[in-house]
């Protein structure tokens, strides 16, 4: 199964390392072939070299975009080697065999990046490149393909290894590199498209990402993960920066996208917002007067459970917040920057993890969601639909006072990010009781209110925070048994959907418990 190899056809867009990799090859008796801006680089270098044109006997012409389109490439990719008709093909034809072809593509992804415009996005889908890949790595049978640079020196190690030749083994490893290669291509080019045209169903979206980092392992030590970027260039956990700590791990990289997704809800302009986060749901949540405040008050939220926990804030990170969340072991925190000052002292706490971005996620942003079943996948929009006041619907006798109407749609920002059944109970801008997951609304509103009261007793406060407090929840009340623990507990206003058969009822007990109560016609389950 080995191949060794006479000839190589090298076409690359990003030229690194390929000057290295080529006088390589050519002192290993391989003769090189290659396009326009490839050619005369090697060719500069003194190296010699074959143009495609020469092959084809047509010019690279229409922009470049008719260079390698041509049987005389294409059969010498695609020629099996030990077929007598494709041999007599080949000799009628005079195709030459290609045994190596060293491609990377127009850079398409980071065209987009860059923010170019339709045309230039348009001009950088590379069609011959591909077309390439694609023969090379189905005929891997006697064709190597490499797509990536850092791939380089790999061929070079298995040359050695093997006397010039390539094992079948490397080959299909390099197809299968080679396909993954050209599917992200192609996915890049059909998300930018759906975003241009700005085609909202993902019936015409399609779905893969390109490998950003291989992990350890995933949500269990015994399952293997990688972590796949959509090439997107959104402020996120995926195009962080990390500063220090170790490599963030599967349920890192998830607790990390849950804390900054919900932290971003909070505009800065409305003040500093933190978020802790252990296991995607949150444990506190808190406006402040200062970024520290506000941290503290998230942490008095559920001391137990911040620990480990993960923390986003909303604001860049300031040297007095920093100090005050050095005090207890903290995965990973993750802002829109840091001071100098901040990361010093972050320095000296070598596993807490560091991550900053260029600025929030955009909580009102489109996109997609996926979901995999058994079988297949689900896929729907983000839950980015904003709530304002005037979409509010008072159903109770009592309205809500100003200020507990800006703790309701605090609440309700933060039950959007927490699994249903969804509780949450905040006071003056602070959560004070989350309850989450439960099979039984009544159950989260126990339970939010019981951790409450944990808290009381380790704050020494005189009263449960929940006295006096508001409270949202994901989806409506069914029963009026949930709004009354709701009310037991201390709460004096509730948001909630509305549209139950039994609204009428809820209504009724709400009104009977004094409290004020809004429906907002929109739910945010989370499962
Ligand atoms: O415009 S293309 O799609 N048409 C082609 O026939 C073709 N063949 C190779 N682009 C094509 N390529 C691409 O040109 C390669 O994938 C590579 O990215 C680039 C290298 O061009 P140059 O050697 O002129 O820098």
């Amino acid at each position: 199964d080995r191949v060794y190899l006479g000839r190589a056809l090298i076409s690359v867009s990003d030229k690194t390392g390929v000057l290295d990799l080529s006088r390589a090859l050519i002192a290993k008796g391989i003769e090189l072939i290659s396009t326009g801006g490839t050619a005369a680089l090697l060719r500069d270098a003194g190296l010699p070299v074959q143009d495609v044109s020469e092959i084809t006997g047509f010019p690279e012409m229409m922009d470049g975009r008719v260079k390698t389109l041509h049987p005389n490439i294409h059969g010498g990719l695609l020629a099996l080697r030990d077929d007598d008709e494709h041999l007599l093909a080949m000799a009628a034809h005079s195709i030459q065999p290609i045994d190596l072809l060293v491609v990377n593509l127009y850079p398409f992804e980071a065209t987009v990046a860059k923010g170019a415009d339709y045309e230039t996005c348009i001009e950088n889908i590379d069609i011959g490149g591909p077309a390439m890949i694609r023969a090379a790595a189905k005929n891997h049978k006697f064709v190597s393909v490499i797509t990536d640079p850092a791939d380089y020196a790999e061929l070079l190690a298995q040359l050695d290894a093997n006397d010039g030749a390539t094992t079948l083994a490397f080959r299909q490893r390099l197809a299968l590199t080679a396909y993954a290669r050209t599917a992200a291509y192609d996915t890049a080019v059909s998300t930018w498209l759906a975003g241009a045209l700005a085609e909202p169903s993902p019936k015409y979206r399609s779905f893969a990402g390109r490998l950003a980092q291989p992990l350890r392992y995933g949500e269990n030590p015994h399952q293997k993960a990688a972590f796949y970027t959509d090439g997107s260039s959104r402020p996120g956990v995926a195009t962080a920066k990390q500063w220090q700590g170790k490599e963030l791990s599967y349920n890192n990289i998830n607790d990390t996208d849950a804390a900054f997704e919900l932290v971003a809800e909070f505009d800065p302009k409305d003040g500093p917002a933190v978020a802790i986060i252990k296991h995607a749901n949150p444990c506190g949540v808190s406006r402040g007067a200062s970024l520290k405040e506000a941290y503290i008050r998230a942490y008095n939220c559920d001391q137990t459970s911040a620990f480990g926990g993960i923390v986003a804030l909303n604001q860049p990170l300031d040297a007095e917040t920093a100090t005050e969340i050095v005090k207890i072991f903290t995965e990973v925190v993750i802002a829109p920057g840091a001071s100098d000052e901040a990361r010093a002292i972050f320095a000296a706490k070598k596993n807490l993890r560091l991550l900053t971005t260029e600025g929030l996620p955009d909580a009102a942003a489109p996109g997609l969601a996926f979901k995999q079943v058994a079988g297949g996948l689900l896929v729907q929009d983000r839950d980015s639909q904003p709530l304002s006041v005037s979409d509010l619907k008072v159903v109770t006798t009592r309205a809500p006072s100003d200020a507990q109407m800006a703790d309701l749609l605090f609440a309700w920002k933060v039950a959007k990010h927490v699994k249903s059944n969804a509780i949450v109970y905040v006071k003056d801008g602070a959560t004070v009781g989350v309850g989450a997951g439960q099979m039984s609304r009544v159950d989260s509103t126990r339970i939010a209110a019981r951790k409450a009261d944990d808290m009381a007793e380790v704050l020494s406060l005189p009263q449960s925070p929940t006295i006096g407090s508001v409270v949202a929840s994901d989806a409506f009340f069914p029963f009026a048994d949930g709004l009354l623990t709701a009310a037991a507990a201390g709460a004096t206003a509730i948001i909630q959907p509305g549209g139950s058969m039994n609204d009428q009822a809820v209504i009724d007990a709400a009104n009977e418990a004094g409290l004020a109560m809004v429906f907002t016609g929109q739910r945010h389950f989370r499962h």
